[in-house]
């Protein structure tokens, strides 16, 4: 099979002229996780989800036979696996192993992204003197994973991210596909076109209807119609299609704090102004926290009255979180416990520190939250299109911002990556 390199370790020579990318995920993640945290596990069907209502977050492998996978009812799933074993998890351990990947990663380049909790890219271009050929090195992490880590996961190698992310997904679990360079185009034709990042259900559909299945069906449309059909992510698409992506793998800086301060023109004393803008600054650094897909723990409010006096209060949620809906209350809290003087305000301020790397696993405690998420994720869709003041909710709109000059926005970063 010819993608299915498994002996042909030296495929990717590098030259100047391409990259060498892999891309690296967990195998049923949380479920594998449990099963090395209790080896009792293995062989059965395990299930990782929460609550009576919940849903499941993941199922390992002997259970996905039964038909269980992850965002399914646990409802369904009991019924199709009745004798499968059902856990709410271990959130904290999940994040451990993840850490522990990505400072493996570490010592093979600098160039390493995490993309989720349990997957990363790594960018090997150029490590030939230290490691020997990038393929193999990619080999090797595999290997070292499941000596150091217990688990297994699957690898993409190519000249690309989104080659490379296909691939990791090609043969699993414990695949290892590498795609040699100027073969990115017929690798992915024969795949299903939903395969490609970014086609989810409503432009599938789309695509469906003017007959196209699979990449290769994909690649065939002139770029001019997809890009007169679907705009600029038509155009994007056609890149995709041919197995072309120009992103680079951008290591995130470790970042320790998101916060946003405003100063008022005048002192300000009016109640409902102050919370209008309290909403503003706690969306606004809600906002940042999702686009670096991070999560927080701890919020702050600063206060500084009209003779400079500052207050700051604090508060450390149960667990991380990133929905604007979550920090609106405790910030106005905050603010109404914090403020104890009867001065004019000069400055409001909002935080967000204990940041930690999203995992999206809430729909196991708290039904509402993939709603409020979807919301947040559309206005911040909107906001990145027709700017920041495009929308607003209902509490944020008693106050309107003036100029943004005395708007300061901040993020500090140790210098150290992920
Ligand atoms: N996850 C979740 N809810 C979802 C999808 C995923 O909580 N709807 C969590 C559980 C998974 C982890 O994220 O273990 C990683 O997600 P993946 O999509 O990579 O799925 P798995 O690692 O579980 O399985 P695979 O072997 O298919 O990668
Ligand atoms: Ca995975
Ligand atoms: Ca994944």
């Amino acid at each position: 099979m010819l993608f299915d390199m498994q002996e042909r370790g030296d495929i990717i020579r590098p030259r100047a002229a391409h990259r060498v990318i892999a891309h690296l995920d967990f195998d049923a993640f949380f479920a594998a996780v449990e099963e090395n945290r209790d080896p009792s596990l293995r062989g059965k069907p395990v299930i990782v989800g929460g609550g009576e209502r919940g849903v499941v977050a993941t199922a390992n492998y002997v259970a996905r036979r039964y038909g269980v996978h992850s965002a399914m009812p646990l409802r369904s799933a009991r019924r199709l696996c009745p004798h499968g074993i059902y856990l709410t998890g271990h959130h904290g351990l999940y994040r451990e192993y993840s850490q522990r990947l990505m400072s493996m990663l570490g010592d093979y380049s600098p160039l390493v992204e995490q993309v989720s909790l349990d997957e990363a890219y790594i960018d090997l271009t150029g490590t030939e003197r230290l490691f020997g050929p990038p393929v193999q090195t990619a080999r090797q992490i595999q290997q070292r994973v499941a000596d150091e880590l217990g688990l297994t996961i699957s690898v993409g190698v190519g000249t690309n991210k989104l080659v490379a992310k296909v691939a990791s997904d090609y043969r699993k679990p414990a695949g290892f596909t590498v795609v040699p360079p100027d073969m990115e185009a017929d690798f992915l034709a024969p795949l299903p076109v939903e395969r490609l990042p970014g086609v989810g259900p409503s432009l599938l559909e789309r695509l469906r209807d003017r007959g196209v299945m699979t990449v290769g069906d994909l690649a065939r449309v002139p770029a001019q119609l997809l890009r007169l059909s679907f705009g600029e992510w038509g155009e994007l698409l056609a890149h995709r299609a041919q197995g072309e992506d120009v992103r680079r793998v951008v290591p995130h800086e470790e970042v320790k704090s998101i916060s946003r301060e405003h100063t008022f023109e005048e002192d300000v004393s009016d109640v409902g102004v102050l919370e209008s803008t309290l909403v503003s600054l706690t969306e606004d650094v809600c906002r940042r926290l999702r686009r670096k897909r991070l999560e927080a723990r701890t919020v702050t409010v600063k206060i500084r009255y009209s003779d400079f006096v500052t207050h700051t209060c604090s508060r450390t949620l149960s667990r991380p979180l990133d929905v604007d809906e979550a920090f609106f209350e405790e910030v106005l809290d905050l603010f109404r416990r914090g403020r104890r003087r009867r001065y004019h305000l000069r400055l409001l301020g909002v935080g967000l520190t204990n940041l930690v790397s999203r995992s999206w696993q809430d729909d196991l405690f708290d039904q509402r939250l993939p709603l409020l998420r979807e919301l947040d994720l559309k206005l911040d869709a909107i906001r990145a299109k027709y700017g920041v003041d495009a929308v607003r909710r209902g509490a944020a709109l008693p106050y309107c911002w003036p100029a943004s000059s005395n708007r300061r926005t901040s993020e500090s970063a140790a210098s150290s990556h992920m």
